[in-house]
């Protein structure tokens, strides 16, 4: 079954290169034919395989749980750039932190042993009007000599599968997989890298494909649709609202699935004030909502015969009145820079982060990840080097606007638009599990299906958090 058309949104050099990492295709195609063998030719790499683009974006999504992304290669006024794989089962490099977050899906990696296998593969994207020629200074290139390739223009090989007639020929971009490491010889003395250590079942029973995620989140939103859902706060954001029930002057009117609300909620906590968490249901408009904020969102907070609206208004309030622990910096200049961030995250990530929140498209979620990942790397380029908050080591406003999303990430986007987490070892990792770890921000986190299970009440939201047309 084919299920979405490919969107050629990577038409050349600098589009392939900004890609979100490890992905490379942008559709997906669930059920073409020869799958199987396919999957064997893929997990085997015993010879270089040459693949046209409309094959390699069908049936790599199928096989690309086998391995995980290491690295990519990018040559200065070169046609292609490569792509570095690991098989999955090597492990963890040495080094990469474990989070320790009690709310961070449990990855069945953390109990196999290291080093399992050692086989590597090579993917080479070769751009269109590329062709394959000895000695253009690219191993792989040398792989691949003019009259190898004739041949597989012209034959098809014993494992019965079509080869690409066309690829080099017509100017169409074009794919090869090789392998470049293995588990020492395969026994036949050809030379050639020996085969993984376990079988392609082992593989599957380890992580899905992107094609299995796929139809399984499809699947989670059909059930969705199917059974009504508790949409209860609950885990540490229920102990902190049953903490804070008691009638108090200052009102905090949220509610557990709401991102803006959750901002102002940090805010609180990280002060240590004392105030009345108030679960309100924006969509009923209840009397005292629409009284603290006539449009009859939330979050709104009211303090005597005052009150506000607007998230990021709160929370400059919350700063004036309570400096005990400030989250805004006292240098004017210092300060500015925060606020020019802020309204980064308001006006370029929020809208990016609802429009993939809001793509089922497969295609459209590529595109939509790439260009909020840009606006994330605008952000983190602009943070302090050492972190691991925005400013350095201690939370501040910029911190507490992005917080909210940036779990939504990991709750909803890894869940359903088939959102990467972050590189292992960068800044923006160092920043997400500093956010996801920090005391404040877990105290008003619920259990991380609530996100899931109310993602349609944020998305339906009168806000305009719009379309998105970032570039
Ligand atoms: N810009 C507002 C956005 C608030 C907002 O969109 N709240 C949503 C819940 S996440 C809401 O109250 N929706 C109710 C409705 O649309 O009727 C802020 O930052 O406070």
């Amino acid at each position: 079954m084919y299920i979405q058309s490919a969107q050629a949104n990577s038409s050349t050099a600098e589009a392939s290169e900004q890609r979100p990492h490890g992905q490379l295709v942008s559709r997906i195609v669930v059920d073409p034919p020869d799958l199987q063998a396919w999957r064997e030719k893929l997990f085997n790499v015993d010879d270089t395989i040459i693949l046209t683009n409309d094959q390699f974006e069908t049936y790599f999504p199928h096989i690309d749980n086998v391995y995980s992304h290491r690295s990519t290669q990018k040559y200065k006024r070169k046609p292609f750039i490569s792509h570095y794989w690991d098989c999955r089962m090597k492990g963890r490099p040495p080094g990469t932190p474990k989070s320790d977050d009690p709310s961070k899906k449990k990855r069945k990696r953390s109990a196999r042993e290291r080093d399992l296998c050692d086989v590597k593969i090579k993917i080479t994207e070769y751009f269109p009007g590329a062709t394959i020629l000895p000695g253009d200074g690219d191993a792989s290139l040398s792989l691949v000599s003019p009259s190898v390739y004739q041949t597989s223009q012209q034959q098809m090989f014993n494992d019965g599968l079509p080869r690409p007639m066309d690829a080099p020929v017509n100017g169409e971009r074009f794919w090869t997989i090789q392998r470049v490491n293995g588990n020492g010889g395969n026994g036949k003395g050809d030379g050639v890298a020996g085969p993984h250590k376990h079988s392609l079942a082992k593989s599957d029973e380890i992580k899905k494909s992107t094609v299995q995620r796929y139809i399984a989140a499809q699947e989670k939103e059909a059930k969705k649709i199917q059974k009504p859902l508790p949409r209860r706060m609950s885990g540490a954001a229920l102990a902190t609202a049953k903490k804070h029930s008691r009638e108090h002057e200052l009102k905090l009117y949220a509610a557990c699935f709401c991102p803006f609300s959750q901002r102002v909620w940090i805010a609180l906590e990280a002060k240590g004030m004392q105030y009345q968490y108030c679960e309100t249901d924006p969509f009923k408009r209840p009397t005292q909502l629409l009284e603290a904020n006539p449009r009859g969102l939330v979050p709104a907070i009211r303090e005597g015969d005052w009150a506000s609206g607007e998230s990021a208004i709160i929370l400059e309030y919350l700063e004036d009145h309570n400096q005990t622990v400030p989250l805004s910096p006292t240098d004017p200049r210092l300060k500015a820079n925060c606020r020019l961030w802020i309204d980064h995250i308001n006006a370029r990530i929020v809208p990016a982060f609802f429009a993939l929140a809001r793509a089922t498209d497969f295609a459209k979620q590529s595109e939509y990840a790439e260009k909020l990942q840009n606006e994330i790397t605008a952000l983190v380029q602009a943070a302090n080097d050492r972190g691991p908050y925005f400013l350095g080591e201690d939370l501040c406003l910029v911190d507490v606007h992005f917080a909210p999303f940036v779990l939504r990430m990991s709750r909803i986007l890894r869940e359903l638009r088939n959102w990467g987490d972050p590189v292992p070892g960068t800044r923006w990792q160092q920043w997400a599990d500093a956010l996801e770890q920090n005391p404040h921000v877990q105290a008003t986190t619920s259990q991380k299906e609530l996100y899931i299970e109310t993602l349609d009440l944020f998305l339906n939201s009168r806000q305009p958090h719009g379309e998105y047309f970032g570039s």
